[in-house]
């Protein structure tokens, strides 16, 4: 296998390794690298539904999304689609999945299906380089802070896809989510301190209300996306990303109107979190 860094702080390449025939070691390494760099991209893969659910197993358990439409034939297969006269696409926001969870999804493992002519590429962001470039005094002032994640503004019936032509067809709209979670966590196996608050579903830090939590949130939120703490996947048919929802933020990019866009996602479960 060879491992090449996608930008100087986020994100891995990996050739040399079909995902569909990995062996033990090939396995071990690919986790350490997607842990540490947050995302893992992998080009020119064979990996057919059965492929990715075979390898996704061998992570661990599977997670399946409660608002996705699965695909019926591969029900541990979330469908995520952009129809040619959609204009709202999944994901299209500065986000970590699932956080809105008591215990998170560690990732997920994204195969591009359907592309457009151009675009629709995807950025990741680094959370430990996030951390890293705190001032010595917000950090610590989040140190011993923790903040409340919840999906229901999301996915509800009157909830932001709702109100938007991807409301159709995903489900889950009476569900209700909740999940406190430390700002700065631990990564489960590398240990790194990383950001663990996001735009998309974090509400207020405990003890605050919206309004007092936001002036920190959102400076928190605006420099953890700084253009030297991302990189971009840019998708070919048979790229494939493995992305840890601990190390890294990612944001689907909407810019393909009138082409379709499909990609298989399979979510893998996680470990609980702490600071
Ligand atoms: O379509 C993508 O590139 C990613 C969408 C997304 O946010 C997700 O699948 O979690
Ligand atoms: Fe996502």
């Amino acid at each position: 296998m060879d491992m090449k860094a996608l930008a100087p702080r986020c994100g891995v390449e990996i050739a040399g390794v079909a995902l569909a025939d990995c062996n033990p070691a090939d396995m071990a390494a690919i986790k350490a690298a997607v842990h540490e760099h947050g995302v893992a991209v992998f080009r020119n893969q064979d990996f057919a539904p059965e492929d990715h659910i075979a390898f996704a197993k061998a992570w661990g358990g599977i997670d399946l999304n409660n608002y996705f439409p699965l695909d019926p034939r591969w029900p541990e297969i979330a469908l995520v689609s952009k129809a040619p006269e959609q204009t709202t696409n999944i994901g299209g926001a500065w986000h970590t999945d699932h956080s809105y969870d008591q215990i998170p999804a560690m990732g997920s493992i994204l195969v591009a299906r359907v592309l457009p002519p151009t675009g629709g590429d995807t950025l990741f962001a680094h959370m430990g380089a996030a951390y890293d470039d705190l001032s010595d005094e917000v950090k610590a002032a989040i140190g011993g802070l923790s903040a409340f994640h919840t999906a229901d503004h999301v996915y509800k019936a009157d909830g932001l896809y709702a109100q938007t032509d991807q409301g159709k067809v995903l489900r889950g709209q009476d569900l209700r989510t909740g999940a406190v979670h430390p700002v700065v966590i631990r990564h489960p196996v590398t240990g790194r301190r990383l950001l663990y608050v996001n735009g998309g579903f974090t509400i207020n830090f405990v003890g605050q209300t919206r309004e007092e939590s936001l002036p920190l949130l959102t400076k928190l939120l605006e420099s953890a996306v700084r253009d030297d703490n991302q990189c971009r996947v840019q998708w070919e048919p048979g790229t494939v990303a493995i992305w840890d929802n601990r190390t890294s933020w990612h944001n689907a990019l909407n810019d393909y109107h009138g082409h379709a866009r499909e990609m298989h996602r399979i979510t893998l479960s996680g470990e609980p979190l702490a600071a």
